[in-house]
């Protein structure tokens, strides 16, 4: 499936109320988000289905891709447009069985094996990271900028660069044949959420430009 994950926002709901996410969700579609992540830890599944409902309902009014992170099972209950898993969730062909043909299913890969991995089973993009040490909690270990670019050259899948990300340090990403960035505190801690999609969004494609 083609998919535009050139601004790919995931939410941290962890340090804010609910309706500062729903804010923060509806600014980051504003400021051209291109495909959104609903990341949830802590979350009952019922409370997780709940949050899901509000968060489509944002981002169907923009006609932007919602992901749920880790849970097909809550994607198809709310009919999102994708599920995202990393290498300890549920494998990539499940997923895929799962949630069906039509949505999307994109997975976390930290090595070339793994990369291929995920696309031979079915991922429709790679989420490739941490580029950068992050505040965001996540299990995660620091991935190069070599690395990076050998998945990108290894698979003909979109491979968004994760990790740490913002508009003044993504100038590292240059020439590594990244379809998008994905960023959780550049926007969900920014004061204008929306301005930060925005210029993170425009220092990613004046990066591409200029190639
Ligand atoms: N996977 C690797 S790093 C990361 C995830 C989910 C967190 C990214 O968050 P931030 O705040 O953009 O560094
Ligand atoms: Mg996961």
């Amino acid at each position: 499936m083609k998919i535009d994950t050139t601004m790919y926002f995931i939410t941290d709901s962890s340090a804010v109320s609910e309706e500062k996410l729903l804010d923060v969700v509806e600014q980051a579609c504003k400021g051209g988000a291109t495909i959104i992540q609903l990341r949830e830890k802590n979350k009952t599944t019922r409370e997780y289905i709940e949050l899901a409902k509000k968060v489509h309902k944002i981002t169907m009014c923009y006609n932007i891709p919602l992901i749920i992170d880790d849970r097909a099972d809550v994607a198809v209950a709310i009919n999102a447009e994708g599920v995202h898993v990393g290498q300890s969730d549920m494998p990539v062909d499940i997923a895929r069985k799962l949630i069906g043909q039509n949505k999307i299913v994109g997975a976390t890969a930290k090595t070339v094996p793994q990369a291929i991995e995920a696309y031979k089973n079915g991922a429709d993009y790679l989420g490739v990271g941490a580029i950068y040490p992050t505040t965001t909690k996540v299990k995660t270990v620091i991935t190069s900028v070599e690395t990076l670019r050998d998945i990108v050259n290894a698979v003909p899948i979109n491979v968004n660069a994760i990790g740490g990300l913002n508009k003044d340090n993504i100038y590292v990403l240059k020439n590594s044949g990244i379809s998008g960035v994905c960023a959780v505190s550049a926007i969900m801690k920014a004061e204008n959420p929306q301005k930060a999609t925005a210029e993170l969004k425009k220092a990613f494609l004046e990066l591409e430009q200029n190639r």
